[in-house]
């Protein structure tokens, strides 16, 4: 993506992911994720964001959720290493998962933080401190989209903010540019026309639609971001954009399939193949 100037996304921009892969590859070449998610009141947003990174092309995935969670996830979602964590009584990612994440770091390429975490304060803490160790580009959405976290990361990030959590980090009126540079970060603000911006550009996205209008959709989407983002650590624009353009055609897809009324979220990740094959 070329960083400047304002202008539409288009779909083009996902065709390099329809190409075969080389036939020598292995999974250490498609990067590794690492997912912090959920909560006792939250767990389906965990699941959902792992649905969309699983389709991301991301060679490894490691999900860290309450272990109260792990087993029926497991169940649902094979292909994810799911690492049950400590909980506090009410039911929140405990401080201890910290331990849980050094011991799980590895060769990780990124780290997603924060669908259905809810906010605690100790989990929160937990997120700060967590962002902080490691030495990779982290990716932010709902819960842990607040003010010090986001000021705690050392290198590149990503943040997925609504329009309610944009006001939380970036405060009232903010302007998502001047917001994205003087963060050092590159933010997606997602809203009927999502717009992302790594302090250069704004670059527009008219994909998705109301069909997304339902709760765990933007769970999907900072799932498949974070995946993308292990895949190009080096180019959070690019894994942003992407993943913003390919999460809106999967929902227009899945809206000509469906309509937008009876349509479910947990559908949603699987439209994002189809979206693929029309390139190759
Ligand atoms: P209010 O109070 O609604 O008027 P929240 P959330 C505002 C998990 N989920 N445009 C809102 O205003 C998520 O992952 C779990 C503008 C509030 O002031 C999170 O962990 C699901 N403003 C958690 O739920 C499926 C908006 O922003 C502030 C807005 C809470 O996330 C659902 C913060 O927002 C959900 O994804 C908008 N579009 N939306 C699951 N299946 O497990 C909200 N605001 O209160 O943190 O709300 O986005 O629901
Ligand atoms: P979240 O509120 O975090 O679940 O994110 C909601 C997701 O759905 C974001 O990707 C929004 O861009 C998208 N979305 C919600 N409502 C609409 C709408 N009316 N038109 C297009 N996209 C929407
Ligand atoms: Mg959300």
């Amino acid at each position: 993506v070329k960083d400047e100037g304002e202008r539409a996304l288009r779909r083009e921009i996902l065709a390099p992911l329809a190409r075969l892969r080389p036939a020598r590859g292995d999974k250490r070449n498609y990067g590794q994720l690492i997912i912090v998610a959920g909560s006792r009141s939250y767990p389906g947003a965990a699941l959902l964001a792992t649905l969309g990174a699983l389709q991301s092309g991301v060679g490894m995935l490691t999900v860290l959720v309450p272990e109260t969670c792990a087993a029926a996830f497991a169940a649902r979602a094979p292909d994810a290493m799911w690492v049950g964590c400590p909980v506090t009584p009410e039911g929140g990612l405990a401080l201890d998962t910290l331990s849980v994440l050094r011991e799980r770091m590895g060769r990780a390429t990124a780290l997603m933080v924060g669908p259905g975490l809810g906010r605690e304060k100790e989990t929160l803490a937990m997120i700060a401190e967590a962002v902080k160790l490691v030495d990779m580009p982290v990716a932010i959405d709902a819960d842990a989209l607040q003010p010090e976290i986001v000021a705690a990361v050392k290198g590149a990030k990503v943040l997925t903010p609504h329009a309610g959590e944009f006001a939380r980090i970036a405060g009232k009126g903010a302007d998502l540019r001047a917001y994205a540079q003087a963060a050092n970060a590159t933010v997606v603000l997602k809203g009927p026309v999502t717009r992302v911006s790594s302090g250069g550009g704004v670059y527009q996205s008219f994909f998705g639609g109301p069909v997304l209008a339902r709760g765990g959709s933007g769970d999907v989407l900072s799932g498949l971001c974070g995946g993308l983002l292990a895949q190009t650590p080096d180019d959070p624009l690019l894994a942003a954009t992407r993943a913003t353009v390919w999460h809106g055609v999967a929902a227009d897809a899945l809206a000509r399939m469906v309509g937008h009324t009876a349509a479910r979220t947990a559908d949603l990740p699987g439209r994002l193949s189809e979206i693929l094959r029309r390139f190759a």
